[in-house]
């Protein structure tokens, strides 16, 4: 058994933990969990992720989940030797975690608010009018960091290009108005083109 196994499935929140661990060329075991059919309900990997969700990681058989976590956690193992995770202590290591939990929280909250406005069949209700308006106002910091600076830490490709990169790149499908924004759109194109992200995940 490898060191490091992450329970997965494909085009899901798993997807770019598979591409970090591609990314930083970490050696790992990957076990595919059909959620489609409720193997995350099964017992073994509910004593593994209470929540039933993957994306789901063990190191040395100890389990961990929520993707931002996992992610964050690979940057600071795998990825400070090779520069793609900024080393503690560092200012840009509190500008990764910052931009990180960004993306995944407060990027994350309000497309969570318009996807429930579109599920409900309402996306121009007050909720999917407000979270588009909230979403717009977000990329507008992100285009203004981005038109200074070609990646998210300063002039090198870094592990938040991939994080904020996921974020940005699925609120795209949700409706988001990313296209309105030049220099993240020119930024997630060079993001989506990396090898790391073409693996089958
Ligand atoms: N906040 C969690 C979300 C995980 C999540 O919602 N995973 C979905 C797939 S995208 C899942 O496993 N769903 C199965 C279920 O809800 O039964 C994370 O970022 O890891």
């Amino acid at each position: 058994m490898s060191n490091i196994v992450l329970y997965w499935h494909p085009m899901s929140s798993a997807t770019p933990v598979a591409c970090a661990l591609a990314e930083l060329g970490v050696t790992h075991e990957r076990v595919k969990v059909d959620i489609t059919t409720g193997e995350q309900r099964r017992p073994d990997f509910l004593a593994l992720n209470p929540n039933g969700k993957v994306p789901t990681m063990t190191v040395e058989g100890a389990p961990m989940f929520e993707a931002l976590a996992i992610e964050m956690w690979l940057g600071e193992q795998y990825g400070v030797k090779s520069g793609l995770w900024p080393a503690t202590g560092t200012p840009a290591h509190l500008q990764a975690m910052a931009w990180s939990t960004w993306s995944y929280v407060t990027y994350g909250a309000q497309l969570v608010r318009l996807q429930a406005a579109k599920d409900l069949g309402t996306p121009d209700d007050a909720h999917g009018t407000a979270a588009r308006k909230n979403l717009d106002e977000l990329l507008t910091l992100l285009d203004a960091r981005l038109g200074q600076q070609p990646w998210m830490l300063g002039e090198a490709y870094s592990l938040v290009d991939l994080i904020v990169g996921s974020v940005i790149g699925y609120s795209v499908y949700i409706g988001a108005p990313v296209q309105k924004h030049p220099h993240v759109m020119a930024w997630l194109g060079k993001v989506q083109a990396r090898p790391s992200m073409q693996i089958d995940a």
